[in-house]
């Protein structure tokens, strides 16, 4: 239907990304507009399906081609991480926790964005103000969202905001949150059935640094070694992806959870190296460097490699 208002994440859907499409779908819905479709700007990872599987509650629908449609974003506000073809004038709402990278519409929009560890958290403080009540299934997914965006509250994105709010929604859901969290994280981290393609591509966002053009990864493993058998083909897909996205540089961050040490791999040209080296106070060795306490692509990587390349 031409009407309908999609609320839709960023592509390469993450678990937040989707249970935001589809939270605040249900919240629109449960207020009054009936046209609210959630979806997923690509194919649902298995964490994701993990998590929807476990509440019982219907994937959302794969939107890529966002021509003519209204579509509320959630979990993202940069047109580089947006599904293709979004015309400025169709946005209709903004929901996210990150930062705002050049966002234009052409009306008055309502936008909400605020520092906290998922969008999963907003959107729950929004049915509060709004006293529309949380079913169990709808608490799961926020509660879920929380988890995986914060992996399980050590990223430094996390917020007190958010352990409360996994605490309200846990009790909702009828789930012992860190249990189900340390579920969530194993489906995650099974790496062994992905293609390095897979793995690249499971969370991978554009940014412009100055005009770099770079793409940031992230995996997220129980153990880093899991990772080793992989570690020359991902770096032949990230060059292979380079080329093929024009892009100047792509950093891949293997994150051991457990250690709560990043591997930053890397690919790029000479301008990049430099900039690369400088953002993180090292040397690359090896195609990478290694990062004691670095976890969040958000709060840790993003923020040094701008500063890096700011002439
Ligand atoms: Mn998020």
């Amino acid at each position: 239907m031409a009407d309908n208002i999609y609320v839709i994440g960023h592509k390469s859907p993450d678990t937040d990304s989707v249970t935001a499409a589809v939270t605040y779908a249900n919240l629109k819905k449960s207020m009054g507009t009936a046209n609210v479709v959630p979806a997923a700007a690509g194919d649902i990872n298995n964490e994701t399906k993990f998590v929807l599987d476990y509440f019982k509650v219907p994937y959302p629908e794969k939107l890529i081609d966002a021509t003519d449609k209204k579509v509320i974003l959630v979990d993202h506000n940069e047109m580089g991480q947006a599904v293709d073809k979004l015309s400025e004038a169709n946005i209709v709402e903004v929901v996210d926790h990150h930062k705002i990278g050049g966002l234009k519409t052409g009306n008055p929009i309502f936008l909400l964005n605020e520092p906290v560890g998922a969008t999963g958290g907003i959107i729950a403080n929004l049915y509060e103000q709004n006293k529309v009540a949380i079913s169990k299934e709808m608490a799961g997914l926020m509660m879920a969202a929380i988890l995986s965006d914060t992996v399980l509250f050590k990223s430094p994105t996390c917020t007190p905001r958010d352990k409360v709010a996994v605490e309200k929604l846990a009790k909702i859901a009828g789930v012992d949150p860190m249990k189900f969290g340390m579920e969530m994280l194993k489906v995650k981290s099974d790496v062994g059935t992905k293609s390095p393609r897979d793995i690249l591509f499971g969370d991978f966002k554009k940014f412009d640094f100055s005009g770099v053009k770079a793409g940031v990864g992230q995996i997220e493993v129980m153990e880093l070694k899991d990772l080793d058998p992989k570690r020359a083909a991902l770096l032949d897909e990230m060059n292979k992806v380079r080329q093929a996205e024009k892009l100047d540089m792509i950093v891949l961050m293997l994150t051991d959870v457990m250690k709560e040490a990043s591997d930053l791999l890397f690919v790029g040209d000479d301008k990049a190296a430099k900039g690369f080296e400088k953002a993180f106070s090292g040397k690359i060795a090896n195609s990478s460097i290694y990062k004691e306490k670095v976890l969040s692509r958000k709060k840790q990587v993003i923020p040094p490699l701008e500063a890096a390349f700011k002439a």
